[in-house]
């Protein structure tokens, strides 16, 4: 697989030292915010993680080529060009690389490229879950299927409560994916630190994190983990204007019967705009809170 691949030279060189590397997705960057807020975000997280001591390799797909790693010119490419990028997760990889196009990777794609180039500590904000509904529409995302199966450990703020947060728990449980909380014993809803779901475990260091991640994989438990960060307090939106937004944005998705991988986006896009840019100054910092630990479990994963 890896003649497909280009590694960056900062990403090949840590990688091969033995150094952090984080992982960071680019469906977030493309379809996931707006411009120019996408560009800024995607820079300030790479710095992030390099002020914590790790080397970020952002993931994307450009003329064809899998990369991990990319300049600020190539994040610019697909910052401004948002919604025109192909939003590729592991279904639609094969065409997107044999049409030599340009790629935004959702969390399971990203983790597919990040697995394929060792890479094992992956931030972003949210993962893919079921969907509200999804007993009649079966609307699950592969980000579910991907944590069942590639070893990468993905750290985000939870799962926003556009989708059934109890069902996408059960279904984690299913595939043998566990959710471990740090600093929580509840699964953060995104927006909001809490929900009405638990975490499996609660850690409470990224040294702890390191070890467990370390121990699944040494048992040969192949698969993901959820690592759920909850947003800083000051950060936090309230629930009840949250809840709002979103029964908003879900009966408008109904109404113009946004179906398939044009759902989440459409979602996203309908909340930031509803709450006039407040919901993305939290999806912001919520990225940068990630990012910060991610690069401090990559740096004790390193250490073992
Ligand atoms: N949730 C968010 N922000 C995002 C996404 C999800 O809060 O940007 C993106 C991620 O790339 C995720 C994808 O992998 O949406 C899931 O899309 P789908 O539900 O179509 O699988
Ligand atoms: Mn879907």
């Amino acid at each position: 697989m890896t003649p497909y691949l280009d590694i960056s030279p900062a990403v090949a060189k840590a990688l091969a030292a033995g150094q952090p590397v984080v992982a960071l997705e680019s469906t977030i960057i493309s379809h996931g915010m707006p411009w120019p807020q996408n560009a800024e975000t995607a820079k300030r997280v790479e710095h992030i993680i390099r002020d914590n001591g790790a080397t970020p390799a952002t993931i994307a797909i450009l003329n064809g080529r899998l990369k991990a790693g990319l300049s600020h010119e190539e994040i610019d490419i697909l910052a401004q060009a948002g919604s025109s990028v192909i939003k590729c997760s592991r279904r639609d990889l094969p065409f997107v690389v044999a049409n030599k196009q340009h790629g935004a990777t959702t969390v399971a794609a990203t983790m597919i490229i990040a697995a394929m180039a060792g890479i094992q500590v992956f931030a972003t904000g949210g993962i893919g879950g079921v969907h509200r509904g999804a007993e009649t529409s079966f609307d699950i995302s592969a980000d579910l299927q991907e944590l069942a199966q590639t070893n990468v450990a993905v750290v985000c703020a939870g799962a926003k409560s556009i989708l059934d947060l109890a069902l996408t728990r059960e279904y984690l449980e299913t595939y043998g994916v566990p959710i471990v909380g740090y600093n929580t014993q509840q699964l953060p809803a995104f927006y909001t630190r809490e929900s009405n779901q638990t975490v499996d475990y609660n850690l409470t260091t990224p040294n702890q994190i390191a070890d467990f991640l370390t121990t699944k994989w040494d048992l040969g438990l192949d698969g993901g983990v959820v690592i759920a960060n909850p947003i800083p307090q000051e950060f936090a939106m309230t629930k009840t204007l949250i809840d709002k937004v979103i029964s908003q944005a879900l009966a408008e998705a109904r109404e113009r019967g946004i179906t398939g991988k044009d759902t989440t986006p459409f979602l996203l896009s309908q909340v930031t705009k509803h709450t006039e840019g407040k919901s993305l100054v939290s999806n912001i910092e919520l990225v940068c809170n990630n990012a910060q630990l991610a690069a401090n479990i990559a740096s004790h994963l390193r250490q073992k």
